[in-house]
């Protein structure tokens, strides 16, 4: 496909998810329900002519990502905390991601002024031919958070059509090894964890599932049909449990334990601290980063 139809289906696809994540700054308030705000804004994607690339994440305290509302999920908003807001749209595949966080009680603002000054830093710097190893190094010197302390093992990601987590990665901290280069025309998610100075800095894994994406493989015998099935709704992105039948619903863990779907756990802080996000699509440009999910 020819590189300026690549680029407008991500450009469209980045103007619907900045257009979700307006819409749902003032839905954040105590006592909502999360699985409320995660059907309006994927139905909001869907009313626009794009699907969701990923279910819309809703990541509370020391949550810091992979949380989405589950079926008839009960959880309400609280009263005060950061809440993160993650969405993403794609338009024939070509997918979006971008991040906001909200205080809802005024006393965590610092986090989310630490992490979106780190993640214009790193905007900043990023152009073509630049060394990802270089280009986080610098950044660190020039804007490493001062408060808060920056989460070690969430990176950035390229996206690729139907593919949110694949090629080059986005380290937020200087990496031992990185060989890779940013080069023009390819496309990015680039995103920011902050905690508190008491926090681990560290994502750890908890039991709890509600994200599953397909590996690609589909296994003989029973499991073979849904198994095909899944793939054609979802290609390779990620997808929730809530769209899916309940009798589908019903297979996830056994299609996991074949190795048809990867699971993605949801992660908290280490020490369970306040965790805030800021994260961006960007395109690189000749001149620079271009940020496609400003609003
Ligand atoms: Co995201």
């Amino acid at each position: 496909m020819k590189l300026t139809i690549v680029i407008e289906a991500f450009e469209q696809a980045a103007r619907i998810t900045a257009d979700a994540l307006a819409a749902a700054k003032p839905m954040v308030r105590g006592g909502v329900r999360l699985l409320e705000i995660a059907e309006r804004l994927e139905r909001l994607i869907c009313e626009r002519g794009a699907r969701p690339a990923f279910p819309v994440n809703i990541c509370v305290g020391s949550i810091a990502a992979h949380y989405s509302p589950l079926p008839d999920d009960p959880r309400t908003l609280p009263d005060r905390g950061l809440v993160k807001i993650d969405v993403g749209a794609h338009v024939d595949g070509y997918p979006a991601d971008a991040a906001i966080t909200v205080d809802i009680s005024g006393d965590y603002g610092w986090l989310i002024d630490e992490a979106e000054t780190y993640l214009e830093a790193l905007i900043a710097n990023l152009r073509p031919g630049v060394a990802i190893k270089r280009l986080i190094k610098q950044t660190y010197e020039e804007a490493k958070p001062l408060r808060s302390r920056l989460i070690v093992n969430l990176c950035g990601h390229q996206l690729q059509r139907f593919k949110l987590h694949s090629g080059k990665s986005i380290p937020v901290v200087p990496p031992r090894f990185h060989r890779e280069v940013i080069r023009e025309g390819e496309v990015f998610a680039v995103e920011v964890f902050t905690t508190t100075t008491r926090g681990a800095g560290e994502a750890v894994a908890e039991a709890l599932v509600t994200i599953y994406s397909h590996t690609g493989r589909i296994p003989g015998g029973q499991l073979g049909e849904i198994s095909r099935q899944l793939l054609a709704r979802f290609n390779m992105l990620p997808f929730s449990p809530r769209w899916l039948d309940p009798s589908e619903v019903g297979l996830l863990s056994q299609l996991h334990k074949k190795r048809v779907l990867t699971a993605y756990p949801v992660l908290r802080e280490g020490r369970n601290e306040p965790v805030a996000q800021a994260e961006h699509t960007v395109v690189i440009e000749r001149g620079g980063a271009r940020v496609l999910t400003r609003f």
